[in-house]
């Protein structure tokens, strides 16, 4: 549809980038021959922090093609092309010139999934006195509210606690008042790694081959944000609410059964192993997450899937996921600020990149380059833990994490972030700091063995950095680390450590550190 309006507005439905679903509420009263929806692509979103290729193309493409799909179905939509002359580039400014040419008598918008972007637009509407509805986004089963009365009253919040309540009260894999399966988490049977002979074939996620709508944004990204780091050689995400359910089909058959045994594993070249790569499309609501849930549990109870696998799987969507959201705005504004170790190191310039001699990052972000994806073992375990020890700011990590990752949006990213991977927030996201050195990652990965360093070594050229920088860690942050029963066994072999060899190691992190932060991407 053209940008020039036909008719006076009553209601301006705002649909942002990851909002693509019209089951939303704010279609529930739409009327067509008086409403109309606002979509904006915005050069602002794509240029705040540097982001992945595949990410802007994964965005673009998508709210085209939902769009179009809205238009099908005969509801008018005004859409700006970021690349269109008269685009202003940030949410503010063309809420200003659309609202001005449309006249409209009312803004509607989904709660927004960034506090930065619903700020900006509750204040454009504040400026512009024009009357504004932030709708509750009922792609979420555990609403804001009912988050909040959970959180109420309790001194500290524990995912395990919240997704029993979610199973409970949901009736997700239930037999009466008992789990199904009779536990309520199956996580022992779900650590295995894979033997020499590595994991063999695995079917890779459902690969879409771009259409012309795609190709399209595939040029514009290539010509606009030429600087965007990664690379769009084999763009191939869902980007269609039909392309998602396929995607979602194609997990439950090929992969659902194995998800929850090697859920932990790192191998060499095989990114995805049993992970559904499910996260971008549930993110912009092209998938329902009870849709998502509903599928994996029918193949438990037709018996193509096992528990342990489907228990592991609705976990991370009907308690993680919810659970990392009531976080992020039960603690939001302050939380993006929280910095429990006082880090202040920039995030070296090599994590974009992977340029580096560290195996396990050189494998885990060229990978991120080529597909904006890893799982969360390599989010935690390798990257983020990095990271932590070096004693990079943490919201540092954040804003590297969102320009990296397809699937990141800061009500999810923020909290794993800033929260679980870098404990920044002192404990509200897990009890105590996921920290570990690299004999963590020889154990659970392949990446050592072609390596040229050594995981065990501390001191020394050959020196492992994530064992370096591991008790350097705990050596600088003693005094609050101590305070946390839950690290008395890795403090006490800090305390075991003589004299000399403490001095050894607090010398080559110190060199460690000036050598990897004396490049960055990020800017103030
Ligand atoms: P699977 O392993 O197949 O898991 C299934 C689904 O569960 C995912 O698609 C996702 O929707 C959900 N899920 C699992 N764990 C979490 C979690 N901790 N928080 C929220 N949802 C979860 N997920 C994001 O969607 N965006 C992020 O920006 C993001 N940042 C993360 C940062 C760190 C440091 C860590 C440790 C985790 C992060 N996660 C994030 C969660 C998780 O790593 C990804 O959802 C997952 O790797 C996506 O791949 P997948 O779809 O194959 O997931
Ligand atoms: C990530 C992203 C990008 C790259 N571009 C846009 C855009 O042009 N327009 C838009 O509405 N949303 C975009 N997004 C998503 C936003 O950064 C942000 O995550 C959401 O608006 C939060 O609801
Ligand atoms: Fe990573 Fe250290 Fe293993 Fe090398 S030796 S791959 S740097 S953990």
């Amino acid at each position: 549809m053209s940008d020039t309006p036909n008719t006076e507005v009553r209601n301006l439905v705002l649909v942002l980038g990851d909002q693509l679903s019209a089951q939303a509420a704010t279609f529930d009263d739409f009327d067509r021959e008086q409403d109309a929806v606002l979509m904006l692509e915005v050069a602002e979103e794509a240029t705040y922090v540097p982001q992945h290729k595949i990410r802007l193309v994964l965005f673009f493409s998508a709210m085209r093609h939902f769009r179009d799909a809205l238009q099908d179905d005969g509801i008018r939509v005004h859409y700006a092309t970021c690349n269109a002359p008269d685009n202003t580039g940030y949410f503010t400014d063309e809420l200003k010139r659309w609202t001005g040419t449309l006249q409209p008598k009312r803004l509607i918008v989904i709660k927004p999934g960034d506090h930065r972007v619903e700020t900006s637009i509750t204040d454009a509407a504040a400026t512009l006195d024009l009357p504004l509805d932030v709708t509750e986004d009922r792609h979420f089963l555990c609403s804001l509210d009912a988050f909040r009365k959970h959180a109420d009253g309790r001194k500290s919040l524990v995912m395990e606690t919240f997704y029993r309540q979610m199973r409970r009260e949901h009736d997700y894999l239930m037999d009466g008042d008992d789990p199904v399966g009779s536990e309520w988490n199956f996580d022992k049977d779900n650590r295995k790694s894979f033997g020499k002979d590595g994991p063999g074939e695995i079917p890779a996620p459902h690969a879409f081959e771009p259409d012309e709508i795609t190709r399209a944004v595939i040029d514009l990204v290539e010509e606009h944000f030429p600087d965007s780091p990664g690379s769009l050689d084999s763009f191939d995400y869902p980007v269609t609410r039909d392309q998602a359910l396929q995607a979602l089909d194609d997990f439950i058959e090929h992969r659902l059964p194995q998800f929850g045994d090697y859920q932990d594993a790192m191998v060499t070249g095989a990114p995805y192993l049993f992970h559904s790569r499910l996260s971008c499309v549930l993110n912009l609501h092209l998938l329902d997450p009870r849709e998502v849930i509903d599928a994996a549990v029918a193949a438990h109870e037709n018996g193509d899937a096992p528990i342990n696998a489907v228990e592991g799987f609705v976990r991370q969507i009907l308690g993680w996921r919810e659970f990392v959201r009531g976080i992020y705005w039960l603690k939001m504004p302050g939380y993006a600020d929280m910095n429990e170790f006082d880090a202040d190191l920039p995030m070296p310039a090599f994590m974009w990149t992977g340029e580096t001699d560290m195996q396990c990052i050189r494998e885990s972000v060229g990978q991120l380059v080529e597909t904006a994806y890893a799982h969360h073992i390599q989010r935690l375990m390798v990257l983020g833990l990095f990271a932590m020890l070096l004693g990079v700011r943490p919201y540092d990590v954040h804003r590297w994490h969102m320009s990296m990752y397809a699937d990141a949006i800061d009500w999810v990213s923020l909290p794993n972030v800033l929260g679980m991977s870098q404990y920044g927030d002192g404990g509200i996201m897990g009890s105590k700091p996921y920290a570990a050195s690299g004999n963590y990652i020889s154990r659970m990965s392949d990446y050592c063995s072609a390596c040229k360093y050594d995981p065990k070594a501390a001191t020394g050229e050959d020196a492992c950095p994530y064992t370096t920088l591991y008790w350097d860690f705990l050596d600088r942050n003693r005094d609050r680390i101590s305070q946390n029963h839950r690290m008395g066994f890795q403090m006490k072999n800090l305390e075991r450590k003589d004299a000399a060899e403490m001095d050894a190691i607090r010398d080559r992190a110190a060199t460690l550190k000036m050598r990897f932060t004396a490049e960055t991407w990020l800017t103030e």
